[in-house]
């Protein structure tokens, strides 16, 4: 009796698997005929917004001493993965303090404004003209500063911030 009950069990499976089955095999034709997903996914590739960006730090204030640039990057966030950074600011002259851009290897150097722990991405006379730019390639925190007058643009609070960038949606799709 109950070996009968497992044979019927074991059909009612193999019918249940076939059905499935043939199921998933519809579900296949239907997503075979994908010419209509993949160029509705392109068009919405397509949109501005999924293109990486170039993004000028400070926006019309630039790079300067005295802007709070913490303030800045949460105002305009989220930053994503490839988006471009643009420096800009005067090469030293009479009326304006030299800058430059370093980045920190981590959180700890970066809140104590530790240049040494730092990388010089760009010296004062970088960020005239087009500015100096820096791609966010990587997905992980990034440190930024001014090194320049030997700390005190970062140790001020001012010329520093940090950035995350999130990953952008279909970013890698046609
Ligand atoms: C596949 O999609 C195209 C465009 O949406 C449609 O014209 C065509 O009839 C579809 N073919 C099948 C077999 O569903
Ligand atoms: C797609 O982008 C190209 C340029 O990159 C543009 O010429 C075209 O009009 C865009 N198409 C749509 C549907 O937005
Ligand atoms: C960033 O750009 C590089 C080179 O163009 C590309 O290989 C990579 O997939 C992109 N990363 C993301 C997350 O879009
Ligand atoms: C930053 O520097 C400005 C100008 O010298 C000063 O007024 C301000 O108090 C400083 N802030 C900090 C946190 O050191
Ligand atoms: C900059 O702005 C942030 C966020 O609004 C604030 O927490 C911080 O105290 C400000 N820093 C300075 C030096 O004013
Ligand atoms: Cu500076």
């Amino acid at each position: 009796m109950a070996a009968k009950f497992a044979q019927e069990l074991i059909i009612l499976i193999i019918i249940g698997s076939m059905f499935a089955v043939s199921m998933a095999n519809k579900d296949w034709s239907f997503g075979s005929n994908n010419t209509d997903w993949w160029s509705r996914f392109g068009n919405h590739h397509n949109t501005t917004h999924q293109q990486p960006k170039k993004i000028v730090v400070g926006g019309s204030e630039h790079w300067h001493f005295g802007y709070n640039y913490t303030d800045w990057a949460i105002k305009n966030a989220p930053f994503y993965v490839n988006d471009t950074l643009v420096f800009k600011y005067d090469a030293p002259n009479a009326i304006t303090f030299p800058h430059s851009v370093y980045m920190f290897q981590n959180f700890w150097s970066f809140l104590k404004c530790d240049l040494k722990r730092a990388k010089k991405l760009s010296n004062p006379t970088q960020g005239g003209g087009e500015g100096f730019k820096f791609v966010l390639k990587r997905w992980q925190p990034h440190y930024f500063a001014c090194g320049e007058r030997n700390g005190f643009h970062c140790n001020n609070g001012t010329m520093k911030f940090s950035v995350m960038p999130m990953l952008r949606p279909f970013s890698q799709w046609p």
